[in-house]
């Protein structure tokens, strides 16, 4: 079965352009007519990254990184600084995230696949929803998605919207309804009428926190009711723009539900995309899909090697 492999190198270079240019400019800056690296210039490099969002852990061991490989380097210029930088970069990522190089799920054997999406209120969830859907769909699978978020008023038209656009039937109910009742019927109906896919999302805002996560607790309960291995996945979207916040917003998530993987929205028009890095390493949890503009085509694969690459 062919699935989608969204990425898109020039529409990527546009979006992260904020990032690139923070790490890039500043860092070309930095070694123009340097010959000596002393500490002076390091701790430079070392303010670009953290200002740039790599977190000051992820900063230390790239620039120990930087210090080894550099001391086995003759040429000095820029533009070599900058490869052995990015070495220093993927090397980190790749640590503990071999994983996330090819992800293809395993919807065949799993079918239908169940996909729940969370997130706190406007990272852009249903925006993914959309976009996942379209990008399935385009892939030649059928799709299902399920509205529930039955907490915002506009949240079924929003959804709606995004399923007209991406051409697939979307299971929803009247504001106030149960939101695990949306999600059975969607499962229920992903199965009677063999969908391959069902994608459901959630609110980011209920009445209180703890009112979220019990409630994700119940979808998750009542689906695999339906399907004992569902859902296959539960991506929680983080806002990429929010830089450290989307850190701190996983591990809350963390503590009470299962993520399985990673979806980080809005890397497009920030120079915090260095929070990436952070994710990855604390987190120990795959970043699957990048969001690099509101736009139904504008959801990519997340392969970090093609991400330093185009950050650098
Ligand atoms: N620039 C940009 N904007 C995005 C991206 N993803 C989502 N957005 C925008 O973010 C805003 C919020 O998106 P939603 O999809 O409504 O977010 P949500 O998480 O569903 O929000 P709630 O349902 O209120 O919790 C919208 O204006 C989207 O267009 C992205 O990758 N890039
Ligand atoms: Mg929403």
């Amino acid at each position: 079965m062919k699935l989608f492999k969204n990425i898109n190198i020039d529409k990527l270079k546009t979006g992260l352009n904020k990032t690139r240019e923070k790490i890039v400019n500043k860092i070309s800056e930095t070694f123009s007519g340097k010959a000596i690296i002393d500490e002076t210039f390091i701790d430079r490099i070392e303010e670009v990254l953290i200002s740039a969002d790599l977190g000051v852990e992820m900063t230390e061991l790239v620039i120990e990184d930087l210090k080894t490989r550099m001391k086995k380097e003759e040429d000095r210029s820029t533009e070599r600084m900058i490869e052995i930088l990015k070495k220093a970069l993927v090397s980190n990522l790749s640590v503990n995230n071999l994983e996330s190089f090819d992800y293809t799920p395993d919807i065949e054997s799993n079918k239908p696949f169940v996909i729940l999406i969370v997130g706190v209120n406007g990272v852009g969830k249903t925006t993914t929803v959309g976009k996942l859907a379209y990008n399935f769909r385009q892939s030649g699978l059928s799709v299902i998605i399920g509205a529930a978020d039955t907490f915002r008023a506009a949240a079924n038209e929003q959804l709606t919207i995004w399923a007209d656009r991406a051409n697939v039937e979307i299971v929803s109910k009247e504001k106030g309804s149960d939101p695990s009742a949306v999600a059975y019927e969607t499962v229920s109906k992903a199965i009677s009428q063999k969908h391959d896919i069902a994608i459901i999302d959630t609110a980011g805002r209920l009445h209180n926190k703890s009112n979220l996560m019990e409630e994700l607790s119940k979808i998750k309960r009542v689906i695999s009711k339906l399907i004992p291995h569902a859902p296959d996945e539960i991506f929680l979207v983080l806002d990429g723009a929010t830089g450290q916040n989307a850190l701190i917003q996983a591990q809350e998530f963390m503590k009470t539900t299962k993520i399985t993987g990673l979806i980080i929205t809005k890397l497009d028009g920030t120079a915090k995309g260095g929070v990436v890095f952070q994710i990855i390493k604390k987190l120990k949890i795959p970043v699957r899909y990048i969001g690099v503009g509101e736009g139904i085509t504008d959801l990519q694969n997340f392969d970090p090697v093609t991400y330093v690459n185009v950050l650098c």
